[in-house]
């Protein structure tokens, strides 16, 4: 429900009214009789006064009763319920209090607190889903030891798991068993975790650094331990990395890891015990792609480093959240990196940010990478928070060097340990082990929206001189009408136009104020300009490159994201003239690519990303206004140019990668995503024997990349062979949950002109399921993101994408409001478009009883 106060309106929490805990809680012990239908939850809290003040001990609660409270072992009157927050009067400075509570793990369809998920009884705390559990002053700087003790069923629920340590275990009687745990580490409530189960692991011993062993375990249903093993090897190769790179040791003798099918996010750092989506642990070759495969490997990566940058430091209040998130992003990344190719990780991280962060900096939902307020925090678990939080770390690593930020990492481990700390104290470190000035980098924190670079690179051919003009400006963004310029490092480097030779070094331009000038001298011949080389700063750039610049670049530039970036420029800068004139030259890009796929110097997996197309939506994101049939239609048309023009290529492309047996290996995976490309090609160039190709792929694949990749070239096309690919690959797998995630959002991101309807048809088949988070976004999230269907000029996507949410939103407001972002962007579709994209909105703000998650997200997406 609403919480909504006198004003009408829901709550907000803001940064400026932080204010330090009133009371600590130095230790926790918590009692849980388990069961399904009713847990008993008896807390006992030792509580310390916090300062000089007379004010009462709050304790959250969410939907919970206290059915008993006592002080320091006596029953207690002196308590009441200000909402659903339970205060207690307390006359001394320490006192121990016990409360108890009742709550129903099976009816918690939301996946906060604890909860049911196909008979494994798990918990999800953060942010604030402790207090669905017991009173607690749930808050990130409240740190505390706990030692937990369950008791349950023995049959049902024969593993017993919680944070820490295991501590003892033995027979209760009448068919129940019980288990203590204790966790040494003081830890805010939102790493509270325990899983009650019928579980089998896939165990390993890892040996630290000091030389101590490590006792690890993934925990699944039986019938799924044969598909752990690439979790479990990520694990291991995650806690050598990170003593390796950072110096960071693993600090318990156990480390768990549960997987559960349904679950709102990826995966939960608890400490000692990480609960996961079961679709970032379980793969083999024949359910996962190469894409899960690496997915899988990030994840497990990102909860292990979390243990330092999350849990050994933690975040002071939730407006810090990228304190822990951003850093951990930035340490999977680098360690997804080192895995394979850096080039490609980049590429994907890049095509990432822009597909999910630069929309939302755009939008209606644009926020600071740490927010000034907030009605729900679940809603700020975003793409600016996470990924633009990472792009931060990014930059001041790039101006600090490796030497100095490891310098600096070691600082801020050694100083905040053991505390609860903020994105200044972070930034300080930086500063005082790297020896810069950070206060106008400070900025990015506070400010929304993507700068905007505008690059102009001008030759004096006699004077042998080479003025390059930046200017940058940031856009307004809801809230912060004006802004400030930043401090954009920008890598930059000059190449000959004639001989292709380097003009110079690599230059790291710290651009800081409105504009500037850079000067090169001694460029005798016409340069051009590669910038902002390997992403070094989140920005827009605009340059005045022709096309030939950028084939140019795209060719013989030597940093790969860079070659990259110059292709994709060349096919945007195509697609836009062509969306906008009805039609355009293609041949520029036809050579460039011509060139890249005959490029022996280049491997299959940089090919396989420099070759692909922009998407729709990013085409659209470079546009004043979106047209979603004129931006598919130009598409398609440079598509089947491609197609044709290069039909010889892409066969023998086709045939060479082809050739591999299944390995997970960069090499083999490189291969399988060029052969997939290249069947999108030949596709598209309208071949007569394009759809026996895919359907052959399709049956004789010994992977899933390769099934899948078959199946979405036959998804989008109107062959015979789709229906029956359809078919085939729906009964293989009607059993495996994962992969029918996968047959509904291939069809949910299928091209075809019939897509509304087919989803709209798929939202009534029985395996579809609203409870379950990953099936509701394998339709809805999926289908939304699908930007010509979604955008139906009849508004048919839109009123599907309102119908599904208003439902989502009675059973998981959190998964629901996440779902909602795209129904928020009506500024940047026509004024029809739009009008019935803000009728959605306005329907869903008057759905009686909507959450506050709901409420938040609709009513911003309207201002
Ligand atoms: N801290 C987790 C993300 C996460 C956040 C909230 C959740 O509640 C449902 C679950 C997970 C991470 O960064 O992986
Ligand atoms: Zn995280």
């Amino acid at each position: 429900m609403l919480d909504v106060q006198h004003t009408g309106q829901p709550s907000v929490t803001r940064r400026e009214d932080y204010l330090v805990p009133d009371w600590m809680v130095p230790e926790t012990s918590l009692d849980f009789a388990l069961d399904p239908a009713a847990t008993t939850v008896e807390a006992t809290l030792s509580v310390e006064r916090n300062g000089e003040h007379d004010r009462p001990l709050r304790l959250d609660g969410d939907g919970l009763t206290p059915e008993l409270v006592r002080v320091d072992g006596e029953d207690w009157s002196n308590w009441c319920m200000d909402g659903p927050t339970l205060v207690i009067e307390l006359p001394g400075a320490s006192h121990t209090v016990e409360t108890r509570v009742t709550i129903c793990p099976e009816r918690n369809t939301q996946l906060m607190g604890l909860y049911s998920s196909g008979g494994i009884l798990c918990t999800q705390c953060e942010a604030e889903g402790f207090r669905r559990i017991t009173f607690f002053p749930d808050r990130p700087d409240v740190l505390s030891r706990y030692k937990v003790r369950m008791t349950a069923d023995k049959a049902r629920y024969p593993i017993l798991l919680a944070n820490g340590d295991p501590v003892a275990s033995g027979d209760a009687g009448d068919g129940r068993h019980w288990a203590e745990w204790g966790d040494p580490f003081p830890k805010p409530s939102y790493l509270f975790a325990l899983v009650a189960g019928d579980l089998a692991a896939n165990r390993a011993t890892f040996t630290t650094q000091s030389g101590r062993d490590v006792q690890l375990a993934i925990w699944v249903r039986e019938k799924d331990l044969p598909r752990t093993d690439h979790a479990l090897h990520a694990l291991k190769t995650a806690m050598a990395w990170d003593e390796a790179t950072y110096g960071r040791e693993y600090d318990l003798d156990v480390f768990n890891i549960v997987a559960v099918d349904d679950f709102n996010f990826g995966a939960m750092e608890n400490k000692g015990l990480n609960i996961f989506n079961s679709r970032y642990i379980l793969a083999d070759p024949d359910t996962a792609t190469d894409y899960d495969y690496d997915g899988i490997a990030g994840v497990v990566a990102h909860e292990y480093f979390h243990n330092w940058s999350g849990n050994r430091i933690t975040c002071r209040d939730w407006f810090q959240l990228s304190l822990k998130e951003g850093f951990t992003v930035f340490r999977d990344q680098s360690f997804s990196a080192d895995q394979g190719s850096h080039a490609v990780k980049r590429i994907e991280d890049v095509r990432a940010l822009r597909a999910a962060q630069f929309p939302e900096d755009a939008g209606p939902l644009a926020h600071p990478v740490r927010p000034d307020a907030y009605q729900e925090i679940s809603n700020f678990y975003t793409a600016t928070i996470y990924n633009k939080g990472a792009e931060l770390i990014r930059m001041m690593a790039t101006m600090l060097g490796p030497q100095r930020f490891r310098a600096a990492t070691d600082l801020y481990f050694d100083r905040f340990d053991g505390t609860a700390a903020t994105c200044e104290d972070f930034v300080t470190c930086m500063e005082e082990a790297g020896g810069i000035d950070l206060i106008q980098f400070r900025r990015w924190y506070s400010q929304a929206g993507t700068p905007r670079v505008t690059a102009t690179l001008t030759h004096e051919a006699g004077g042998g001189r080479a003025v390059l003009s930046l200017r940058q400006t940031v856009p307004p963004t809801p809230g912060q009408p004006v802004k400030e310029p930043m401090v954009l490092p920008l890598r930059i480097k000059l190449f000959g136009s004639d001989t292709g030779a380097e003009l110079g070094d690599e230059h790291l331009v710290l651009l800081s104020g409105e504009s500037e000038e850079i000067i090169f001298e001694g460029i005798s011949e016409r340069p051009v300009l590669s910038i902002n080389r390997g992403f070094s700063a989140p920005v827009i750039v605009e340059t005045n490159r022709t096309p030939a610049d950028l084939a140019f670049l795209s060719a013989r530039d030597d940093d790969p994201f860079a070659r990259y970036e110059a292709m994709q420029q060349l096919m945007l800068d195509t697609l836009v003239a062509s969306v906008t004139h009805g039609r355009a030259e293609h041949d520029n890009v036809v050579e460039a690519v011509r060139n890249t796929l005959g490029d022996e110097t280049l491997d299959s997996a940089f090919i396989a990303e420099a070759v692909l197309l922009p998407s729709e939506s990013f085409i659209g994101d470079q546009m004043p206004l979106v047209d979603p049939e004129a931006i598919h239609r130009a598409r398609e048309a440079l598509r089947r140019d491609l197609g044709r023009s290069l039909e010889r290529e892409w066969r023998a492309a086709y045939e060479q990668a082809k050739a591999n047996r299944f390995e997970y290996s960069p090499a083999a995976k490189g291969a399988r995503r060029l052969k997939t490309v290249a069947l999108g090609y030949i596709t598209a160039s309208g071949a007569p024997d394009a759809a026996s190709l895919a359907f052959v792929q399709f049956e004789q694949a010994d992977n899933m990349t390769d099934r899948q990749g078959a199946l979405t070239t036959l998804a989008g096309g109107t062959s015979d062979e789709r229906v029956a690919a359809l078919d085939i690959f729906y009964n293989r797998y009607s059993d495996n949950s994962l992969v029918l995630d996968k047959w509904f959002s291939t069809q949910a991101l299928s091209a075809r002109d019939d897509t509304p309807e087919q989803v709209e048809q798929l939202a009534r088949h029985p395996d579809f399921k609203l409870s379950n988070p990953n099936r509701a976004r394998s339709l809805i999230g999926a289908f939304s993101v699908n930007q010509r269907a979604f955008h139906d000029a009849s508004g048919r996507g839109y009123r599907f994408v309102a119908d599904q949410l208003i439902a989502l939103d009675k059973i998981n407001p959190q998964t629901a409001a996440k779902l909602l972002p795209p129904l928020g962007r009506w500024k940047r579709v026509d004024a029809k478009r739009a009008e019935m994209m803000r009728a959605e909105l306005e329907r869903i703000l008057a759905v009686p009883g909507l959450s506050k998650d709901m409420f938040e997200q609709a009513s911003k997406s309207l201002e």
